[in-house]
């Protein structure tokens, strides 16, 4: 069973992860594998965008720390938003430090990210000590990561080989890891959802960097189930219609990859 042949419905009974069950679940009844990184600084643009482009989404991915006015309130209202539209909360933290350091760093601190994050992002560099220390915080909590095994941006370290080890990596850890952050397909498992950033139409980059396909050919070449949208959207002159738009287009190639 190849991944990539998969619809979401018929994948949930892959995995056992509650997330990764609710995910597809979310994708199927929705019609959307689109996430929004909602990108913005203020805790009432954040709210705003997450209100407006909640019914498109199946996922928000936060930077909470850009915010400049980071309160309890702006946990409270992206969880009744979240409930409100059915979407789950990602914050992109990418933890990259030892099991005990990113214990304290995903409990702790300012943002408490433990408490209303159903997903973070985790890089594989230090070894699955990361993936162990974030399991030591959850305390019964219904969580998960996501692997970066490779970024959009150029000259990025990461290696073929790198890449493979990711794989493995989640494969002994999958109580608790949901996918990967990816550029393309290695791992044809039906239980991992590989999400992909880098998505805009019109554009090839930004200038610092980061490096653009179309909704299209990042699930019909890359292997996509979940398109990654920041500027794309955000910076839209009306991002709720650029939200249907990449919806739907990534919506439709799903389907289309599906039929074959
Ligand atoms: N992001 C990437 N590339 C990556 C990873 C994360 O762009 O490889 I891992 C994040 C950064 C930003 C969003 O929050 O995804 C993409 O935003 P734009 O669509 O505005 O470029």
């Amino acid at each position: 069973m190849d991944r990539k042949n998969c619809s979401f419905e018929s994948r949930i009974t892959t995995t056992n992860h509650p997330l990764t069950r609710k995910l597809f679940e979310i994708m199927a009844n929705k019609k959307t594998n689109l996430c929004v990184a909602a990108d913005v600084t203020t805790t009432e643009e954040l709210v705003s965008l997450a209100d407006k482009v909640g019914p498109h989404i199946c996922l928000l991915k936060t930077h909470i720390d850009i915010l400049t006015n980071f309160s309890q309130d702006t946990i409270d209202k992206l969880r009744d938003l979240a409930a409100k539209h059915n979407f789950l909360l990602f914050e992109d933290r990418k933890f990259g430090d030892i099991g005990s350091t990113v214990a304290n760093q995903y409990s702790g601190g300012a943002y408490k990210i433990v408490e209303w994050a159903d997903l973070v992002t985790v890089h594989g560099l230090p070894g699955d000590g990361v993936i162990k220390g974030l399991v030591s915080a959850i305390n019964g909590r219904t969580r998960g990561c996501v692997l970066v095994s490779q970024m959009s941006s150029s000259g990025a370290l990461t290696s073929e080989e790198y890449v493979e080890n990711c794989s493995k990596m989640a494969e002994n850890h999958t109580y608790f890891v949901v996918g990967f952050v990816s550029q393309s397909s290695k791992s044809g498992d039906p239980r991992f959802i590989l999400f992909t950033p880098g998505v805009r139409l019109g554009k090839t980059g930004d200038g610092l960097g980061q490096q653009y396909v179309t909704p299209r050919s990042a699930i019909l070449e890359r292997g996509a189930d979940i398109i990654i949208v920041g500027r794309g959207i955000t910076q839209a002159s009306d991002p709720v219609a650029a939200a249907k738009e990449y919806r739907e287009e990534a919506f439709d190639a799903y389907q289309e990859r599906i039929k074959h």
